[in-house]
C-alpha cells in the first residue's frame, strides 16, 4: 500500500492518530511550544513516565504512552538548536525523524503525525527543516512502507505553504 503523505495545519495535540512526535529538549520534563502544549494536552502521568526515561540526545528519541491524547503513542525527540549550519545540524534534525521512523515501527504504527522539529525555539529555518524533514521520511518510507498515513502537521498557514510546495 502506498502511503499517504500530507501536511496540514493543526494543534498536533488534536489529531487522532496512532502516534504523534513531540519536539523536546534533552531533558524531557517539558517546556514550551509543542512540548508544553502536548504535555498540557496529555496530562501530569506523561511527565511520570517522562521522569523514567533518563532524557534524551539531540538526533535520538523515545516513546511514551498517549496518556489523554487520542493518540495512543507520544515519540519524544530532541532537535538540534539552529546555530547557522555548520553544527552538524543538517545530520542531527535527519536523525530525528529517522529514530523517530524506527521507534514508530518497532510498535507497529501506522498513522504518526510529525511537527516542525527544531524550527520554534531552536531557530532553525523551516525552509531548509521542512526539506530534511520530507526527504528523509520518503527514503526512509522507500525502504519500509509500512505506515499507511504520514502528517506533516504545521502550526501556521505559511509554515503549511512551505511544506505543500516541497510535497
Ligand atoms: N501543534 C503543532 N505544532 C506546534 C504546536 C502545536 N500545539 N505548538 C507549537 N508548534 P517548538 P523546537 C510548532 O518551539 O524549535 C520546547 O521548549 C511551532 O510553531 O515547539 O524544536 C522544548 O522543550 C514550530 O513550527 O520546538 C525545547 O526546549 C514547531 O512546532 C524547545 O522548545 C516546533 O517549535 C524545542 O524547540
Amino acid at each position: 500500500m502506498t502511503t499517504i503523505i500530507r501536511a496540514v495545519v493543526a494543534d498536533i495535540t488534536t489529531l487522532n492518530l496512532d502516534c504523534i512526535v513531540n519536539a523536546a529538549n534533552t531533558s524531557l520534563l517539558g517546556g514550551g511550544g509543542v512540548d508544553g502544549a502536548i504535555h498540557r494536552a496529555a496530562g501530569p502521568d506523561l511527565l511520570h513516565e517522562c521522569r523514567l526515561l533518563g532524557g534524551c540526545k539531540v538526533g535520538d528519541a523515545k516513546i511514551t504512552k498517549g496518556y489523554r491524547l487520542p493518540a495512543k503513542y507520544i515519540i519524544h525527540t530532541v532537535g538540534p538548536v539552529w546555530q547557522g549550519g555548520q553544527a552538524n545540524e543538517f545530520e542531527l534534525l535527519a536523525s530525528c525523524y529517522q529514530r523517530s521512523f524506527e521507534l514508530a515501527i518497532a510498535k507497529d504504527v501506522k498513522s504518526i503525525a510529525f511537527p516542525s522539529i527544531s524550527t520554534g525555539i531552536y531557530g532553525y529555518p523551516i525552509e531548509h527543516a521542512s526539506k530534511v524533514a520530507v526527504a528523509t521520511i520518503q527514503s526512509l518510507l522507500l525502504d519500509q512502507p509500512l505506515i499507511d498515513e504520514v502528517v506533516f502537521c504545521c502550526f501556521s498557514h505559511r509554515d503549511l505553504e512551505v511544506y505543500n510546495d516541497i510535497l
